[in-house]
């Protein structure tokens, strides 16, 4: 039963279908339920947020990106999808904030300059939120000078940067030499994240921490919040 649900909510991703009015890539779909009635029936049935971030959303957004590398998939077919796992997180936001029992420390996120991919970066935050952090999403296509100026006025304890383009994850780097000229990088933790990215990656340039995925971005932050090295 619960695979069944989370099976339907990655086809409903995969199609792109927010509600049961909306049309999927295949015909005959109208009426029948689309990812928010899904979502929301899941939870009903106790399925716990994190299975369906896991199993249906991010597996339906990936099954998206390998469709899209095979020209399957174009552009208004990504963004389709896209709003549906948004409207879903909205739905699960909640949810997993409840988890969170009081706040720990403060995090500042955003997506690097020249990069508008948001939805890892939205995914990452709301689990964040709901471990109990203090969350100020900048957003995305963020200069690092927007970054520093944050830093300087929330004094967070981490920033997090996320890029999904090979071209925009050079400027993860130049936000590290940035806080390093302010005098501000040993005031925070820096974690980075997104497809361009990896643990190398993060060592090379200096970061404290990489997460794969917004679970092990958390386990990250949660490991250098109690002083461990990751
Ligand atoms: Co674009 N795009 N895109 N795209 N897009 C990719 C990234 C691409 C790999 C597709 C491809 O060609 N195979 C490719 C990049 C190639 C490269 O650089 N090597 C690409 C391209 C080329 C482009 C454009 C240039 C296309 C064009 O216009 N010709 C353009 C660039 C726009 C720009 O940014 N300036 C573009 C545009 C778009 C859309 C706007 C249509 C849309 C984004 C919508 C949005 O984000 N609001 C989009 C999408 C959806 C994708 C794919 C299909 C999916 C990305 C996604 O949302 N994945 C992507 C292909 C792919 O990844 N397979 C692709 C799901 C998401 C949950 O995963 O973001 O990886 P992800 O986040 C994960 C982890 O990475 C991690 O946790 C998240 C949750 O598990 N994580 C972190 C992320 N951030 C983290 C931060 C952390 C820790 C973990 O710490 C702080």
């Amino acid at each position: 039963m619960t695979e069944d649900i989370l099976a339907l909510i990655k086809e409903n991703v995969i199609q792109g279908r927010v509600t049961q009015g909306d049309e999927g890539l295949e015909e005959g779909m109208v009426g029948q339920p689309g990812v928010s009635e899904l979502t929301d029936k899941a939870l009903a049935q106790g399925i716990s947020p994190a299975d369906i971030i896991k199993m249906g959303l991010t597996e339906g957004m990936d099954i998206v990106g390998q469709k899209f590398e095979a020209k399957e998939y174009y552009i208004p077919d990504m963004l389709a999808s896209a709003e549906a796992v948004g409207v879903a997180m909205e739905i699960l936001e909640p949810h997993l904030a409840k988890s969170g029992i009081k706040s720990k420390g403060k995090i500042i996120v955003a997506t690097v300059k020249g990069d508008l991919h948001d939805i890892g970066k939205n995914i990452v935050s709301i689990l964040l939120r709901g471990a109990g952090y203090a969350v100020k999403d900048l957003g995305n296509d963020i200069d690092p000078q927007a970054i520093i100026a944050a830093v300087r006025e929330e004094k967070p304890q981490f920033v997090g940067m996320s890029a999904l383009l090979t071209s925009t994850m050079i400027h993860m780097r130049t936000t590290i030499q940035a806080l390093t000229e302010s005098g501000l990088r040993d005031k925070v933790k820096v974690i980075i994240g997104g497809a361009a990215v990896s643990e190398e990656f993060a060592q090379s340039i200096g970061a404290d921490g990489y997460g794969a995925d917004g679970f092990q971005a958390v386990r990250i932050v949660e490991s250098l919040d109690s002083g461990g090295d990751n």
